[in-house]
């Protein structure tokens, strides 16, 4: 039912919404008023979180207006928008991101200062919002962020997970997982909506019944839960814009079965609650390899269904014509996550709302388009028929008539051709629900996130598909964006570039190109080099502060992170590593020959993931033996500060020398972090992989150290049979490295320990480390050469900045809008 509307007869009542003045006083008013109001206590007694809060309230305030005039305009507009589905946000911190979007940032820390706070002790006690685990939710965040900045119609739809990703920690060098409380003090950015909860049904059965003539199926589910929205707000940078992302949360639909808890059995009634909660309760933690559990399946349907709901049944207009449903809105599939948003926008187009098959059909092929973000065949999802049926048995039945449909058509194109239909089949030999192939039939479109990617996503994974269905298959390679990642990371640069070229260049960031001139200017290259000396003095502050980590000046900072996975070759770095080691304890060269340099480290691993846990520990004890040995002189420092999250990225990033990209060609699908570090003026020694071949060829090959295998190579190397031991025989520093790590040199004298992981690469290298670490290591070679040449290396770093401008979220948004979306931005 729809609330009645208010008649106001106050003028004030009837005016748009207004923002506080946009001054000192005015924040000061709204903060005081906030804190007074919002949190019930004066300034004299408030404690740093009511603070917080209260600031946070205060920005708040200041985007309300704008954000409730672009709600309006999306319900009444009738232009197309973007629904991005995403099991994953990893959103980092929301204050200095929403101040800077409101151009309020000088303001709030004068604002506070005439309070008597520091501003910079506010903002450390925001815990971010973990709820992802690595590059896509990253990405998702970033592609709002984008779509707001440019005007574009979006709600982005995902999961309030209570635990967001697990907080590292190191005992005795060995991670140890944490739970992500990160809701535990409350959360300011958020709006919760529980009387606009959606019912979200699970299990039971179908039936089929008589519907004037006509036969007709239905689901008669056997439980549900409510899914509690809760809305924040995604502001644009300087446009005055507030998209929404909108969370869903789980919560028991009674809070009491009622006769249960009167016979007396309170812990069953209590069950039930909290079983349903559970679906929202924690962040999976893995990454690039699914889950094939029942409540990952939940929470995907959740999520996907409430989203689904949310969009038809509340957002649009009560008596919208369905069949326009594609002129309103792109359901955009991030990654396999949320594809069971195919049968059921069939189910409620066909069971809730009585359309014809053939209709919901051709309606749901337009609405739908699936960007895939990986290439191993182990992280492409698959459902078990028994599971699917049992928890969601009408979408199975949907599945199989959409699959029935579909390999009728294939059999028409191409005949009996059993081994194609076979290949090709939704339904997997074994049963097992492919749902990439699900999203691939169903999308509009299908995109990989790089070019290689997108080409070894035709050629590999999906050739059939590609060949039955030309023009599906695009590329979008996946941005950044600058706004968090240059601009607020990185303040220094920042103020350099725009005193040089202007304003202008964070929403045009191609504009970066005007920088290349200066690449040849000594005064330019100076200033360029301070501001990168001084985020280096920065980084060493907050290390030593977070985790009483020390960088040595003068060092080169050579940064790997991102998670920790056996393709992205955290052991071909570490192997590089304590073969330098060993050189200077062995005396075959002498530490004032090596580059000073210090390591960085950041990764978790998959709790489950016992090789990459290994790989951490041995990391960590490289580190302790290498760092305070004395033969070593300070030349060499590996630090691994534990928790690598959004709000360290932040700053890393803008502090590396050296950004390591050195996944097995073929295996990294595009990455981000790569992006941002070239951004940031890093240079980078990478593989022919995901995006790194695109930031080769904008910053040109004198300003990358590449190396390694292409990917033909790797798959040449594949089909002949790979023996790693040939590799360790052709290179005695490879074979020594290997060696000290077995002799117990950094366990203690006992070789057991690390004995898995050497095993591993010397007996599978399933990722072929030890085939390029001769090319890895001449590559470090050339890195050390240009770096002893300070002029020429600060020359490539600016080089590498003024020409990323491509690698912006903004682009990519215009790519998929183009492309894929045909949302043009609403003015
Ligand atoms: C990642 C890929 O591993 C990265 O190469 C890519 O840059 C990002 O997605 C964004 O496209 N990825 C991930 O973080 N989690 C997955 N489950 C699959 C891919
Ligand atoms: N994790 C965090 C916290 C990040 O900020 C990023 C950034 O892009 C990633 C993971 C992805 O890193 P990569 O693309 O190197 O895998």
């Amino acid at each position: 039912s729809t609330p009645s509307r208010p008649q106001p007869t106050h003028p004030l009542a009837a005016a748009p919404v207004t923002a506080p003045e946009a001054t000192v006083d005015g924040f000061v008013e709204q903060f005081l008023r906030n804190l007074n109001n919002g949190r019930g206590v004066a300034l004299s007694a408030s404690t740093p979180n009511d603070r917080y809060f209260a600031l946070a309230a205060t920005v708040r305030d200041y985007l309300m207006a704008r954000w409730l005039e672009d709600v309006r305009r999306q319900r009444t507009a009738q232009s197309k928008g973007v629904a991005y589905l995403s099991a994953e946000y990893l959103l980092g911190r929301q204050l200095d991101n929403n101040l800077l979007a409101t151009g309020l940032t000088e303001i709030a820390g004068e604002a506070l200062a005439a309070c008597g706070l520091d501003i910079d002790e506010v903002r450390a006690l925001e815990i971010e919002p973990g709820l992802g685990n690595g590059g896509l939710g990253r990405l998702a965040a970033c592609f709002i962020d984008s779509l707001a900045t440019m005007g574009v119609p979006n709600i982005g739809y995902g999961i309030r997970y209570e635990y967001g990703i697990f907080r590292q920690t190191f005992v005795d060098g060995q991670q140890v997982e944490q739970a992500d409380s990160w809701l535990s003090l409350g959360s300011p950015w958020e709006f919760p909506h529980p009387e606009a909860a959606q019912t979200i049904s699970f299990g039971g059965h179908t039936e089929t019944y008589d519907d004037d003539g006509v036969t007709r199926s239905r689901w008669i589910p056997a439980w549900n839960v409510q899914a509690v929205p809760h809305n924040y707000m995604v502001p644009g940078y300087h446009n005055g814009r507030v998209n929404t992302l909108r969370l869903w949360s789980a919560q028991a639909t009674q809070g009491f079965d009622l006769r249960t808890f009167n016979s007396g059995d309170y812990q069953e009634a209590v069950r039930a609650q909290t079983y349903a909660e559970n679906i929202s309760k924690v962040l999976y933690p893995e990454d690039s390899t699914p889950q094939g559990k029942e409540l990952r399946l939940q929470q995907q349907y959740f999520f996907v269904a409430a989203s689904i709901s949310d969009f038809v049944n509340l957002i649009l207009p009560r008596d919208f014509d369905l069949t326009r449903l594609p002129e309103r809105v792109i359901f955009q599939l991030n990654d396999t996550h949320p594809v069971i948003g195919v049968p059921e926008l069939m189910r409620v187009l066909v069971d809730e709302r009585g359309l014809e098959w053939d209709a919901a059909w051709a309606i749901t092929r337009e609405c739908f388009a699936y960007t895939c973000h990986t290439l191993l065949p182990e992280a492409l999802e698959v459902w078990p028929s028994d599971l699917l049926g049992r928890l969601l048995p009408r979408h199975l039945e949907i599945i199989y008539r959409i699959n029935d449909e579909f390999l009728d058509e294939v059999r028409e194109r191409y005949g009996d051709d059993e081994d194609r239909i076979r290949r090709m089949s939704i339904i997997a030999p074994d049963g097992a629900v492919r749902m990439a192939f699900l999203a691939t039939v169903a999308g509009s479109k299908v995109n990989g996130v790089a070019e290689l990617h997108s080409q070894l996503l035709r050629e590999k994974v999906l050739p059939d598909f590609d060949e039955f269905f030309p023009g599906k298959f695009t590329n979008v390679t996946n941005g950044v964006t600058p706004r968090r990642f240059v601009k607020l990371a990185n303040p220094g640069l920042s103020r350099l570039i725009t005193d040089t070229i202007g304003p202008g260049w964070l929403t045009d960031l191609e504009r970066l190109r005007e920088l290349e001139p200066f690449a040849d200017d000594a005064s330019f290259r100076q200033a360029f080099a301070s501001v990168k000396a001084a985020n280096k003095r920065a980084l060493a502050k907050t290390l030593h502060a977070r985790d009483g980590l020390t960088v040595d000046d003068g060092h080169m900072l050579d940064v790997m992170v991102k998670r920790l996975h056996e393709y992205k070759r955290q052991t071909l770095k570490l192997l590089h590593i304590v073969s330098q080691y060993d050189a200077i304890v062995s005396g075959r060269v002498s530490p004032a020959e090596v580059t000073p340099r210090t390591f960085v480290f950041g990764a978790k691993a998959a709790p489950g993931y016992a090789m990459a846990k290994r790989i951490i520990h041995l990391i960590n004890a490289v580190g302790e033996v290498v760092n305070t040995d004395p033969r070593v002189e300070g030349r060499l420092a590996v630090l691994f500060p534990p928790n690598y999250n959004v709000t360290l990225a932040e700053r890393v990033v803008p502090a590396a020398d050296l950004s390591e990209q050195i996944s097995l060609a073929g295996k990294e699908a595009s990455g981000t972090g790569n992006m941002k570090f070239a951004l940031n003026g890093a240079l980078t020694i990478g593989t022919d992989d995901g995006a790194n071949v695109e930031i080769r060829q904008l910053v040109g090959d004198e300003n990358f150290f590449l190396f390694g295998m292409t990917e033909p190579e790797v798959a040449t190397l594949a089909d002949g049979g790979y023996h790693p031991i040939d590799f360790v025989r052709a290179d005695e520093n490879l074979q020594s490295a290997l060696d000290l790590i077995s002799s117990g040199a950094f366990s203690g004298g006992d070789g057991s320990v690390f004995e898995p992981v050497v095993s591993n690469l010397v007996h599978h290298d399933p990722f072929m480390a030890l085939a390029d670490f001769t090319s890895y290591a001449a590559a470090q070679q050339k890195v050390d050469a240009l770096y002893a040449d300070t002029e020429a290396w600060t020359r490539s770093a600016i080089l590498n900045v003024a020409r990323s401008g491509f690698f912006s979220s903004d682009r990519s948004m215009r790519d998929y809008i183009d492309r894929i979306w045909h949302t043009p931005p609403v003015r």
